[in-house]
């Protein structure tokens, strides 16, 4: 089906004029579209879940419109209280016709639409300290807004999702494919990077470990808040919105803390070739901690305060890892436009990792400080 005659399916304003890819997600596929009429323009967001992630995509709606109902009764209480430095903001399902959350095409595929934050952008790099901060201010405020929503009502979106064993578990499984060997021995850095994990096994297992122990518990957490899943105010400055809400569900807050982090902290990208220039910048993330507690320190225990150096580590290493099983895998689940793609990005957060470990005792030092 035409992308503009799927999009007419749903109920939005006004004469489409444009409809253009948009965004550098890795998993979904986005579109911007443009509609007008005599006195004003509507602006949303067109996307199809990727099937190939996702195995139900439509429990991803059904999350969603339980996460953004709950957040927007939210909001709107808190911003009659009056409780707020702005207006905090959240993305809302945009209805079909007929009034359901999404379109299944004839191949299967799901459709959504949802509206766009208007007068607000995100980044792909984080921009400076004031930046980071403001980073921090809505991941925090967000980790707030889902605080109290009931875990049992949402359908777990990605079996396995941030469990770092798991993937341990993947990467042996490919490793013993002959394809993947055959890429592995024909490498130096592919090879670097088989040695770099062997030699991080146990730090694959440390969250898990104090979760396991009854150390860390389990909240509602986002899932993916990297740098270009944060809405800036283009008038303030200021944070606005976290976006991207398909993997939202229980989980340790520790994986976002560190996510966000290792997204933030990497001013050179998650693309940059030249490693030398891919280094953990301290002041980014002591920015970004500072606006964290802001909204969120009140929740923090002992226990969690003392896991975050961890989670910090651990996140680049992770994500590292995921790139480098699906680089020997064949480039089945990020998007790509060349085969080497997703190794240079498990080189990218790798080195990222070893620059993080490089500056373990003022990286504490911050997180002590908080
Ligand atoms: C994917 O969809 P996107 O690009 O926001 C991935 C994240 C990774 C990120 C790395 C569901 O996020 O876990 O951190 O790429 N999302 C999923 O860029 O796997
Ligand atoms: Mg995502």
């Amino acid at each position: 089906m035409e992308l503009s005659v799927l999009i007419n399916k749903f109920n939005v304003k006004g004469r489409l004029v444009a409809l253009s890819p948009f965004g550098n997600g890795n998993i979904n596929d986005t579109f911007l579209a443009i509609y007008r009429n005599t006195f004003t323009e509507t602006q949303v967001i067109l996307q199809r879940v990727n099937r190939n992630v996702f195995p139900q995509p439509e429990a991803i709606m059904a999350n969603m419109h339980e996460v953004t109902r709950h957040c927007h009764e939210r909001l709107e209480a808190d911003a009659i209280a009056g409780v707020d430095d702005r207006v905090w903001q959240m993305p809302r399902i945009v209805k079909t016709k007929d009034g359901a959350d999404y379109v299944t095409d004839e191949k299967g595929e799901v459709w959504r639409v949802i509206t766009r934050i208007m007068s607000a952008h995100a980044f792909d790099i984080a921009q400076g300290p004031e930046h980071a901060l403001e980073c921090g201010a809505a991941l925090g405020h967000f980790h707030y807004l889902i605080s109290d929503m009931d875990p049992g009502i949402l359908t777990d979106p990605l079996p396995g999702f941030h469990i770092t064993s798991g993937y341990l578990a993947k990467y042996d499984e490919t490793l013993s494919k002959p394809e993947a060997k055959e890429l592995l021995s024909s490498s130096m850095e592919a090879k670097r990077m088989a040695k770099f994990i062997e030699e991080r096994r146990e730090l694959a297992i440390c969250l898990e470990k104090a979760e396991a122990a009854g150390e860390l518990k389990k909240r509602m957490f986002h899932g993916d808040p990297k740098v270009n899943n944060i809405m800036i105010d283009d008038v303030t400055g200021k944070g606005t919105a976290m976006i991207d809400l398909d993997t939202v569900s229980p989980g340790l807050i520790h994986l976002d803390f560190g996510d966000a982090l290792r997204s933030i902290c990497n001013p050179a990208g998650e693309e940059e070739t030249n490693l030398a220039k891919v280094v953990f910048d301290e002041d980014l993330a002591t920015a970004f901690c500072k606006g964290y507690m802001r909204e969120a320190g009140s929740f923090m225990t002992d226990a969690d305060r003392a896991y975050l150096y961890d989670s910090i580590r651990l996140l680049p290493f992770e994500l590292g890892l995921r790139f480098f099983q699906d680089y020997l895998a064949g480039n089945t689940y990020f998007k790509t436009t060349h085969p080497e793609q997703n190794l240079n990005r498990a080189r990218v957060q790798f080195r990222l990792c070893e620059s993080v470990e490089a500056r373990e005792r003022s990286i504490r030092n911050v997180l002590k400080s908080l």
